[in-house]
């Protein structure tokens, strides 16, 4: 299985599947899509799957900078989901890569705009003039994530690129609603758009390619029948 991966996103994987991170069944996404497979980032509550998070995605950051793709100053995680993943990356960064992430700092949007006491709509380290690298979950249509850019471009912060556990490598939704039509893939788009790497630890190939005696044959066929259906044009 999983001949290509490096053995920590094999490991990453290894930890969604028996975690139950990821799962097979019937899901309706946020774009109306309906999935045979669903990756919730929210389920890597345990100690030893929090970790297997934190490695894959500082060894991912930790990669991308060392090949020259990626500075940055702070990681930003959008609330909820992405909290929990700024901080561990964050503690993880300086674990393994003290030399360059010693003091790297972590910060995160709240949802609703406090008015009182401190104030303000970001709780730990500014973002004003700063490089800021996303932390987030899964890439599908994109759209969370412009809303994060825009959240960040706000506050006077400049967004250095975005990393994600999962890209869906679904294309984006026709305006007209019409899903038969052709269409350029989400994650290609904002690349494009905004001009920030954009990089994920696994994407639906490697799911395919690697989880085979991890899932069953029945959710892996209807998996490659959904990937077929809303694969991107490019
Ligand atoms: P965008 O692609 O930026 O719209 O974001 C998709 C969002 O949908 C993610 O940030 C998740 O909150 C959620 N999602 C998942 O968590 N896992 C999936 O497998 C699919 C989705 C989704 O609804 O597309």
């Amino acid at each position: 299985a999983a001949q290509n991966l490096p053995p920590y996103k094999v490991d990453f994987l290894k930890a969604a599947i028996s975690g139950g991170v990821l799962k097979f069944g019937s899901f309706e996404l946020k774009s109306k899509r309906i999935s045979p497979y669903f990756f919730n980032a929210g389920d890597f509550y345990r100690a030893d799957l929090l970790r297997a998070l934190s490695t894959a995605y500082a060894k991912t950051v930790i990669d991308a900078h060392r090949s020259g793709k990626l500075d940055f100053d702070v990681v930003f995680g959008p609330a909820y989901k992405g909290i929990p993943l700024a901080t561990a990356t964050t503690d993880k960064l300086a674990e393994l890569d003290p030399a360059n992430f010693g003091q790297i700092c972590y910060s995160f949007d709240r949802k609703e705009a406090k008015d009182h006491g401190e104030g303000g709509n970001i709780v730990g380290a500014p973002l004003k003039g700063k490089r800021v690298l996303i932390v987030d979950d899964v890439v599908s249509a994109g759209t969370a994530k412009r809303e994060a850019i825009d959240k960040i471009r706000k506050e006077g912060g400049a967004v250095a690129g975005i990393v994600v556990a999962l890209d869906r490598q679904e294309k984006l939704p026709s305006p007209d609603g019409d899903e038969s039509k052709p269409m350029p893939s989400a994650i290609g788009e904002l690349r494009k758009e905004y001009g920030i790497p954009i990089i994920a630890i696994l994407t639906l190939d490697d799911i395919l390619g690697g989880a085979k005696g991890l899932a069953s044959e029945e959710d892996i066929r209807r998996t490659e029948e959904y990937r077929a259906k809303y694969k991107a044009s490019d």
